[in-house]
């Protein structure tokens, strides 16, 4: 039998590593129930992985296969999806989100996951309403099933995190880690209710290398507060080197860290030693495909987005076409996002085409029109060759076929904006 644990020891980890938990943390969003979609289907999840190793991650998560026969059943398939990228991309390590309990952890390493990603509240609160353990008895409890675990799979990827980390005082911490910390390969510090500030971040990741300097930790930051990005880069220039981020910051109530905000941020900073083997261009229409799987547009607050390329006011526009610098300070072509690499092509989906019509040439155009018009765009687009654009193309059939108009306040020549970033506009 294939060994795939043994993959993980031959691996050199880059100075930061990407941990999506997209389909794990991801499908706990509220917005997966806003269509009464709830869950995203085998398809989905096959290409939502299959973009995020194409994008450069290694490290994925995913639920424990006990937590539903629908989780149990996608592993396998989602196994098959790594596996046929591996010639291409590499080895990828599927991860398993466990409780520190014997059951979620058979369960998981029958299904041949990579690596566990284990948990247990550390924080008074889930003391006193979650489990009712002492520390001293998460210690007792967590000792021996970690060990063992250790024992008869040394080279599976092992993660201990104390959920609610920074509700935890850290002494209480030090105290459940310190006997742990010989069996794991990460250290997790997940701020499971949004309280943490980049005060907190920074002094408790440096207290924490200092006392496992030879352990790698994993940083996971709830938006409760909308510091999850501040935080995130806090802890990666405190030295995390394993972060946890979700497709467009999908999460459990107000989600969790962006990957492309996170690595966009990484870039504008200067950060590029950060940023090995991430296929950056790919980061808008990694937004797109999971903003289509959730039925929505791309989140205008998310950085990587056409909004942020989508000028308004009169004065403003004039001066982009001028020099994009006016209102652009950022590379977000680099990104993807600009209208020629990304926004048309035979996998466009329909939130692209909405708003390549709508945001870019101002038709008035819904999206059960959007839908229609993507249908015949994807129709015809395989017959293109190379006498007209894709954007022609789209264009001839929201006019032509569809009798779409613009609306009354569209300019009348379509902006062209080309970004240049040498001149200054860059620190
Ligand atoms: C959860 C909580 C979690 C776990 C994070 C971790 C959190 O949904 O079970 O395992 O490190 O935010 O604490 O997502
Ligand atoms: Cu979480």
């Amino acid at each position: 039998m294939n060994m795939p644990q043994d993959h993980f020891r031959q691996y050199h980890p880059r100075p930061l590593e990407i941990v999506d938990t997209s389909l794990r943390e991801g499908q706990q969003t509220s917005l997966l129930h806003d269509h009464y979609k709830y869950y995203f289907t085998t398809h989905d999840k096959q290409e939502l992985l299959r973009a995020l190793i194409l994008y450069g991650v290694k490290f994925v998560e995913l639920f424990a296969p006990n937590v539903s026969a629908r989780e149990a059943g996608d592993i396998q398939a989602l196994r098959e999806t790594r596996d046929e990228l591996i010639v291409q991309k590499g080895y990828t390590f599927l991860l398993a989100h466990v409780r520190c309990h014997p059951v979620d952890i058979e369960a998981a390493i029958s299904a041949g996951f990579d690596g566990l990603n284990v948990y247990f509240g550390t924080s008074p609160q889930s003391q006193a309403f979650n489990h009712g353990k002492t520390p001293a008895e998460i210690v007792k409890s967590a000792g021996s099933l970690l060990a063992e675990v250790r024992r008869a799979h040394p080279d599976l990827i092992l993660r201990f995190s104390g959920e609610d980390a920074f509700r935890t005082p850290l002494d209480t911490l030090f105290q459940v880690y310190d006997p742990l910390v010989e069996f794991v390969d990460r250290l997790g510090l997940p701020d499971t209710v949004g309280v943490a500030t980049p005060a907190m971040v920074r002094s408790r990741v440096a207290a924490l290398r200092q006392r496992y300097p030879h352990t790698a930790l994993e940083l996971h930051f709830h938006d409760d507060r909308n510091l999850a990005l501040v935080n995130t880069l806090e802890a990666v220039l405190a030295g995390a080197q394993y972060v946890n981020t979700t497709l467009v910051g999908i999460g459990e109530r107000s989600g969790i860290t962006s990957m492309t905000a996170l690595l966009f941020n990484l870039f504008i900073d200067g950060q590029y030693d950060h940023l090995e083997g991430y296929n950056l261009r790919s980061s808008y229409p990694i937004n797109v495909t999971m903003a289509d799987k959730l039925r929505t547009l791309v989140p205008p607050k998310e950085p990587v987005s056409l909004t942020n390329r989508t000028h308004t006011a009169g004065v403003h526009q004039g001066a982009i076409l001028r020099d994009s610098a006016a209102y652009e300070a950022h590379p977000l072509d680099l990104f993807g996002v600009s209208e020629q690499d990304i926004l048309l092509g035979p996998l466009s989906g329909w939130n692209v085409v909405h708003y390549y019509l709508k945001q870019i040439n101002y038709f008035d155009v819904d999206e059960d029109a959007a839908r229609q018009v993507t249908a015949r765009f994807k129709e015809s687009i395989g017959q293109l060759n190379g006498d007209i654009s894709a954007a022609d193309l789209l264009l001839s059939i929201a006019e032509q076929d569809f009798h779409l108009v613009r609306t009354a306040n569209a300019p009348t020549s379509a902006p062209q904006i080309v970004q240049r970033m040498d001149k200054g506009a860059r620190r």
